[in-house]
């Protein structure tokens, strides 16, 4: 064993075996069907009808953590079998004029502000919410425009030359707004919902994010800057009740509807806390330090109309010539059932193509909402290239580890490349053709190898070394990032594949502050840029809550070997005991263990929210 003690940033190397392992993924088979639905066309958008019970679940039950009746969502309601008799799975309607379009399908925006805002007079605020709550962007309009750029850049190799391009003439100014538990309550009082609060099931909302800035391994001393008492705003005493999420094709035009949004909320009493604007860094969608983000997503299950092969999540892999097809959106792209993210659909079970149970954690109105995490997370990139070029010069000279740089420490702690390239399929060096290739740059999984698969017509990825297994983290270390949030279809702590299911969130972030450039030393911003981290699910406490002291803040899980995330995870200990660890493997299967007490991500602000359906902004919020 070798130990090696680096300053400023402690680190160590130690060498022990090697180990190579495999195992194989379940094989699923089903077969497209063709449904058919009932259209409303509105104002020239095409929307789906609005989900309608088929059956009325009984809310309060479901509430009170009893399991809705079956049944109580729409579906497709025929569909053609296919030629071996198999068929599609039945996949229910997202209701596109109630979710708000941050949730499903995401803004996905080059620019992005925040505002959080705090009610004076209960009533001036139902009023205002009730002038705002029309400009809310929904689902269906969100999808359209997202149809639009996808058609403009493609999936595939091509995106290369489209990148950071809009289809001519786009230029949305998108809203959404979600509110606190304490915001609720200050609407809900005196109303005929008043009682409602309590039917939110989850104790992470009700509690609120300083409250559980604990147990998600923030610092607990009160004089570091990860405490909630030093956050921006959303520590003690500055909690937000309303959160508002702007985004735009065009900075201009985002900051000016912001500026209106801020004039007309004051006006009506609301108090500004914080408010911050975001934007791409470049591109290719990179954030600071110096990786391409946003790149995996949960696919949600779902169809928004019944046009055939029209799914919320586009389909890419050809049913006809690969039964797992149903399993996928674009190639390593789980698809995931709604009720994972959206209250009142259904959730996952232990088949992936058949529903599981509704999910309706709240009270009747909360349908076609979701929760909002959002966390504003200054990022101190000097800290983190420093860490880099420290590991990189020490591993260099041990055996296995020859030659190793920067680049390559950073790669196994994220699991992918800068360009967003995954070390699963490229394991010694980056190429951005992969990192931006869609139909190439998420399939990988680490328990069984990804071979080629056939595409849709029309549809091809570039030629990239395929995906072994890597049970292990030979390659993807058991503590890179990525590794660390999903565990794909490898064996878990939680059991297989299942986790991929029901730990899955929607990130919708963005960074904030200028890029440091190629700079070296200090930070004259002193780490003043980060990540407006943001993310949808049906359960903060199983998901956003989950990953975090779950799997990134523990040293064992999801799967030992493997250490700490070191880029996010925090171990929620004091003083000396916040060193983290993690183990990577270098040629020939010899490992070594970098450490650190260093936080490189450090929380400065936050919420957790809950963002309505429409007509409950309307009809039960508003004035
Ligand atoms: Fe993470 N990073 O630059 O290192 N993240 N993340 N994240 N993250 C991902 O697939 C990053 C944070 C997830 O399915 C990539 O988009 C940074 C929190 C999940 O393969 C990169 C911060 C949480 C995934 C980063 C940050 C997550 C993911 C790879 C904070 C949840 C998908 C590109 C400043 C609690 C994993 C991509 C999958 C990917 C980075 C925060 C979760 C590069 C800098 C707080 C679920």
């Amino acid at each position: 064993m070798l130990s090696v003690v680096a300053s400023p940033l402690s680190w160590t190397v130690v060498t022990t075996g090697r180990l190579v392992l495999r195992d194989w993924g379940n094989r699923m088979t089903d077969r497209p069907g063709v449904s058919r639905r009932r259209l409303l066309i509105s104002g020239g958008i095409v929307a789906a009808a609005p989900w309608r019970p088929a059956e009325a679940a009984d809310e309060r039950d479901t509430a009170a953590g009893q399991p809705a009746r079956e049944m109580a969502y729409t579906t497709a309601a025929a569909r053609a079998a296919t030629a071996d008799g198999t068929q599609a799975p039945d996949e229910p309607y997202l209701d596109g004029a109630e979710i708000q379009g941050n949730v499903v399908p995401g803004f996905m925006k080059p620019y992005l502000a925040v505002a959080a805002l705090t009610i004076g007079d209960v009533a001036r605020a139902k009023g205002w919410l009730a002038d705002v709550a029309p400009r809310v962007t929904t689902l269906a309009e969100a999808m359209q425009s997202r149809a639009k750029v996808r058609a403009h850049r493609g999936l595939g190799p091509e995106r290369s030359r489209r990148l950071g391009t809009l289809p001519p003439g786009m230029n949305d100014v998108w809203l959404n707004i979600a509110m606190s538990s304490g915001g609720l309550s200050k609407l809900l009082r005196g109303g005929d919902h008043a009682g409602d609060l309590g039917l939110f099931t989850d104790q992470g909302f009700q509690r609120g994010l300083a409250a559980r800035s604990a147990l998600l391994g923030d610092p607990v001393d009160p004089s570091a800057a990860g405490n909630p008492a030093n956050w921006l705003f959303g520590g003690p005493g500055r909690e937000a009740d309303v959160l508002l999420i702007l985004a735009a094709d065009r900075a201009e035009a985002g900051a000016g509807a912001l500026a209106e949004l801020r004039a007309h909320a004051v006006g009506s009493g609301l108090t500004v806390l914080y408010e911050e604007s975001g934007h791409k860094l470049d591109a290719i969608g990179k954030e600071h330090f110096g990786f391409q983000d946003g790149i995996s997503q949960p696919g949600v299950r779902g169809r928004l109309h019944d046009f055939p092969g029209d799914f919320i999540t586009t389909r890419t892999i050809d049913p006809s010539s690969l039964p797992d097809a149903w399993l996928y959106g674009l190639p390593g792209q789980y698809l995931v059932w709604p009720g994972e993210f959206v209250f009142g659909y259904p959730r996952s079970a232990a088949d992936p193509l058949i529903p599981g149970q509704v999910n309706l954690p709240g009270p009747a109105w909360s349908r076609n909402g979701s929760y909002l995490v959002f966390r504003r997370l200054r990022q101190d990139v000097a800290g983190f290239r420093a860490f880099l070029a420290e590991s990189a010069e020490a591993l260099a000279g041990q055996p296995g580890f020859e030659g190793v740089t920067p680049e390559w420490v950073g790669a196994r702690l994220v699991g992918r490349w800068p360009s967003g390239a995954p070390v699963a399929r490229l394991p010694y060096a980056d190429d951005t053709g992969l990192g931006v290739d869609r139909l190439a740059n998420n399939h990988f999984g680490f328990a069984s190898d990804a071979t080629e698969e056939p595409l849709v017509a029309g549809l091809k990825a570039g030629h990239w070394p395929d995906a072994g297994a890597d049970p292990v983290g030979l390659a993807c270390p058991m503590a890179a990032h990525i590794r660390k949030v999903n565990a794909r279809e490898a064996a878990n702590d939680l059991g297989g594949r299942r986790a991929s299911f029901s730990r899955r969130i929607l990130r919708r972030s963005q960074p904030f502050g200028p890029a440091l450039g190629e700079l070296t030393g200090p930070d004259p911003a002193n780490g003043n840029r980060g990540l407006l981290f943001t993310c949808y699910q049906a359960s903060i406490e199983d998901q956003f809550e989950f990953l975090c002291n779950g799997w990134m803040g523990s040293a064992k899980r999801p799967r030992s070997p493997g250490g700490f995330d070191m880029v996010i995870g925090q171990n929620g200990l004091p003083g000396d005991r916040r060193e983290r660890s993690c183990t990577v493997f270098g040629r020939g299967a010899v490992t070594a263990t970098l450490a650190t007490m260093h936080d490189f991500v450090v929380p400065t602000g936050g919420g957790y929210f809950f963002s309505p359906s429409v007509s409950a902004l309307k009809e039960v919020l508003a004035g």
